[in-house]
């Protein structure tokens, strides 16, 4: 069954340029994306994002860096999206990442590691909220694939 999963392609990856080569891979993998912008997160936002880390020794400079310019936020749906998205980014901490993922390809380190993907449905319907109204969101359209198979 198809599932949403929520995007960000972090302040460092739009800074270095590589929004072009980080959404191809979700289109070339065959995802669709449903929901796209680029937002400066706001400190709520981030905070809100990022609950679950408040209090440990990293978080305000977590914080600081996620606010620090625009991020590119997409919803992406597809079947097991959640859990492929994260193989295609790779682990947390560049140096652990498998080659070839994404952040194996482009990060620098585990604080600056290029793009976020959600863990869990109720984390990417969590993150969604944040960053997306219901109306930026559209769902309603066929890829080509959908479009020829009439599905
Ligand atoms: P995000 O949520 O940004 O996709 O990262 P992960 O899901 O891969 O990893 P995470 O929640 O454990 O960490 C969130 C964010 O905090 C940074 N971080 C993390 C850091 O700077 N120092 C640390 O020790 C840890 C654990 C990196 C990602």
């Amino acid at each position: 069954m198809a599932e949403r999963t929520f995007i960000a392609i972090k302040p460092d990856g739009v800074k270095r340029n590589l929004i072009g080569k980080i959404v191809t891979r979700f289109e070339e993998k065959g995802y669709k994306i449903i929901g796209l912008k680029l937002l400066l997160p706001t400190l709520e936002m981030a905070q809100k994002h990022y609950a679950e880390h408040e209090g440990k020794p990293f978080y305000p400079r977590l914080i600081n860096y996620i606010t620090s310019g625009p991020i590119v936020a997409m919803v992406v749906e597809g079947v097991n999206v959640i859990e492929e998205a994260r193989k295609m980014m790779g682990k947390t901490k560049p140096e652990e990442a498998e080659v070839g993922t994404i952040r194996f390809d482009y990060a620098l380190c585990q604080e600056y590691n290029i793009i976020h993907g959600s863990d869990s449905v109720a984390s990417a319907e969590r993150e969604i909220a944040i960053y997306f109204k219901e109306e930026e969101i559209c769902a309603n359209w066929k890829t080509m694939t959908e479009m020829i198979m009439n599905v």
